[in-house]
């Protein structure tokens, strides 16, 4: 009995643990859209900040590491405004070009003339 109210009490945890961090994402994912609208809508995916297609949180590229989402930090409009003229993931193409362009401003494989 006692092993089993155990596992419910981190299982409620865990819930409620998992659900903040989704909020969270889902909540710079809706600033992203604001902040830069217009785009295709298959353009406004995770990948854009983070390494799998399902974001989670601290699991970023380098995109996403220059916005201080590894630190868990919350995003704000200035924080993506600030590394616009960053190029952190080496193509070459600055993060604000990148967006621009409909490009990933996290994956050097991507950049406007090979799309
Ligand atoms: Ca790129």
């Amino acid at each position: 009995m006692r092993k089993k109210i155990i596992s419910f009490m981190l299982s409620v945890g865990l819930f409620f643990f998992l659900s903040n961090n989704a909020q969270a994402t889902l909540k710079s994912h809706k600033l992203f859209k604001e902040v830069y609208p217009g785009k295709d809508t298959a353009y406004y995916s995770c990948i854009i900040c983070h390494l799998g297609k399902v974001g989670k949180k601290g699991e970023v590229n380098p995109y996403g590491q220059s916005l201080g989402l590894a630190e868990k930090e919350n995003l704000t409009e200035e924080k993506l405004k600030a590394v616009e003229n960053l190029d952190p993931d080496g193509d070459g193409i600055p993060s604000g070009k990148e967006i621009e362009a409909g490009t990933l401003p996290g994956d050097a494989a991507s950049v406007p003339d090979k799309k």
